[in-house]
């Protein structure tokens, strides 16, 4: 039986994108009406262009599903593009520094970007966005929930309570289109990225994902293939734009003695049933990854995004016919993409969470998969 995956094929301005899902369970129920809320979500936010005002971002369940739900067989999601018009699209012959275009070009032996840019654009996580959010009906089976959110823009900084309900998380980041829970630090991102778009220029930020519910053992420290944050780092990590990623401290643990980085670990036997089976700890810093397993904290997960590349102002390129210096191409663009990167790191981490769990409590059924888990939790709570 195949582990859960997917794969995406699609081009921007193409006739669509697809997500192909394999090794989903049979028994899940398949929510079409939240994943069209998770990619109108990624449509939206403070900052898109103007390719957002044309695109309606729906998906379209082409296999795999009957009477919504999963039948065990490979899922297709589609979702159409209504800015097709690649055959038509100008070349591209002066490449935006900080896209794919040159180093494209130079792997494919072309002079045009067009052929890199159209399967590089950030238009590919609306497929990405879809395979995840098609993840919730396994993730609600099991109480486990993720939530991403925009913690800083440029020098902005949100400021989130750490033991926030996930609920309240959600309630005050829809609160406004920078996608921030912190409504102060809301208005001055939004204002942040208002006086970019006058400076013609374009900005980056820093987003975040939490995933609770999940159970202890998650990943695996056996293989460093199967280790959970190598694998939340690479699937973040290959999101358009995404230029670091850190799992709790992060960075921050270098500066720091041991004493204060490593979270302390008691027993309460009251919390025995939650996640942690009862080992608690007084801080998270480790970010509920340790050896590159769940250790039944929270997964506490940072990402940094870089300024969109394609710049109103141009940046200083060379036109690839002429090899002379010019400025680099533009026809339109986002002046930041932050609360939309929000999104699509939500979703992408979601689908590696579904991964990993189903990789432990694997079955060819959801009911199989209960078993597994009931049967897990009722052994570890034992020990
Ligand atoms: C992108 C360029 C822009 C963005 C696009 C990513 O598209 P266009 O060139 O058509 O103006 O809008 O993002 C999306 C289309 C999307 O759905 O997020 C790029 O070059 O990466």
């Amino acid at each position: 039986m195949a582990t859960l995956s997917y794969r995406t094929a699609g081009e921007s301005h193409g006739k669509g994108l697809i997500a192909l899902v394999e090794g989903m369970p049979a028994g899940v129920m398949v929510d079409e009406s939240f994943i069209n809320v998770e990619l109108t979500r990624r449509q939206g936010g403070f900052g898109r262009g103007g390719r957002m005002k044309i695109e309606r971002d729906t998906v379209e369940v082409i296999s795999g599903v009957l009477r919504g739900v999963t039948i065990g067989s490979p899922i297709s999601l589609h979702v159409v593009n209504q800015d097709s018009r690649i055959e038509k699209a100008p070349a591209i012959q002066r490449p935006r520094p900080g896209h794919a275009d040159l180093a494209g070009s130079l792997k494919w032996l072309t002079t045009d970007c067009r052929e890199t840019l159209e399967r590089a654009s950030a238009r590919e996580t609306a497929a990405r966005v879809a395979a995840g959010a098609l993840t919730r009906g396994l993730r609600k089976a099991f109480g486990i929930e993720v939530v991403g959110y925009v913690a800083r823009i440029r020098d902005v900084a949100a400021k989130v309570e750490s033991d926030i309900e996930f609920d309240e998380l959600r309630r005050r980041r829809d609160a406004n289109e920078a996608f921030c829970p912190d409504a102060t630090a809301a208005k001055a991102m939004i204002e942040a990225i208002r006086q970019t778009e006058r400076d013609r220029d374009t900005v980056g930020g820093v987003v975040a994902a939490e995933v609770r519910g999940h159970p202890p053992g998650l990943g695996s420290c056996a293989r460093w293939q199967d280790k959970l944050d190598g694998r939340l780092m690479r699937a973040v990590g290959s999101i358009q734009a995404i230029k670091g990623v850190e799992i709790g401290l992060g960075f921050g643990v270098a500066g720091r003695p041991g004493s204060e980085v490593h979270d302390e670990i008691q027993y309460d036997s009251r919390l025995r049933d939650t996640p942690s089976l009862g080992f608690v700890r007084r801080s998270n810093n480790a970010g509920g990854l340790e050896g590159g397993m769940t250790n039944g904290q929270p997964i506490v997960l940072r990402a940094a995004m870089k300024p969109i590349s394609t710049l109103q102002r141009g940046l200083d390129s060379v036109n690839l016919l002429t090899k002379q210096t010019e400025r680099s191409d533009y026809e339109r663009s986002d002046i930041s993409a932050v609360p939309a990167a929000s999104v699509v790191v939500e979703n992408v981490v979601a689908f590696e969470i579904a991964r990993a769990f189903l990789e432990k409590f694997a079955g060819d059924t959801l009911g199989e998969v209960r078993a597994a888990y009931a049967h897990y939790l009722e052994t570890a709570r034992a020990l």
